[in-house]
């Protein structure tokens, strides 16, 4: 069975305690469950991480390569400043997803600007936690998963 990675970035281990205002109340935890029954329909698998420190998110994509049949990614802060994690992209050959829970482009200008999404074959910002359902749900037709 194909394995999506969900790779969240720092502070999202803080999800539904952070700011409820900005990225609600859900947790990572329901974030992994409303992920696990999307991808359940089509047939594949998720894993998700998080970590708060750059270099281990990318280990996590290079270990992708190997491992994933596509990445769905939200890489915090990371995405403002990292061309280490765009690089790290940049070496995996599957469909990348870009997921924000706010708005990024409603936000500070400094969060405008995301390095991911130069790789990024989709990018969903301002859904709240649904949007990772939303991007598992387009992951689905990207790696041809078959909807039960
Ligand atoms: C999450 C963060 O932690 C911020 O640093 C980004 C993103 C936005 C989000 O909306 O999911 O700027």
């Amino acid at each position: 069975m194909k394995t999506v990675h969900i790779l969240n970035g720092p502070n999202l281990n803080l999800l539904g305690k952070r700011q409820p205002e900005i990225y609600g109340r859900e947790t990572l935890a329901d974030v992994e469950a409303a992920c696990a029954r999307v991808a359940e329909q089509f047939g594949f698998g998720i894993r998700l991480m998080q970590s708060n420190a750059e270099h281990q998110i990318i280990e996590w994509i290079h270990a992708a390569r190997e491992e994933a049949a596509g990445i769905i990614i939200n890489p915090g802060a990371y995405t403002h400043t990292s061309i280490a994690i765009l690089d790290a992209l940049n070496t995996f050959e599957g469909p990348v997803l870009e997921v924000h829970i706010s708005n990024i482009h409603k936000r500070e200008s400094f969060r405008h600007h995301s390095y991911v999404s130069m790789r990024a074959d989709g990018v969903i910002a301002g859904c709240g936690v649904e949007g990772y359902a939303l991007a598992t749900r387009r992951m689905g037709s990207l790696i041809g998963g078959q909807k039960a």
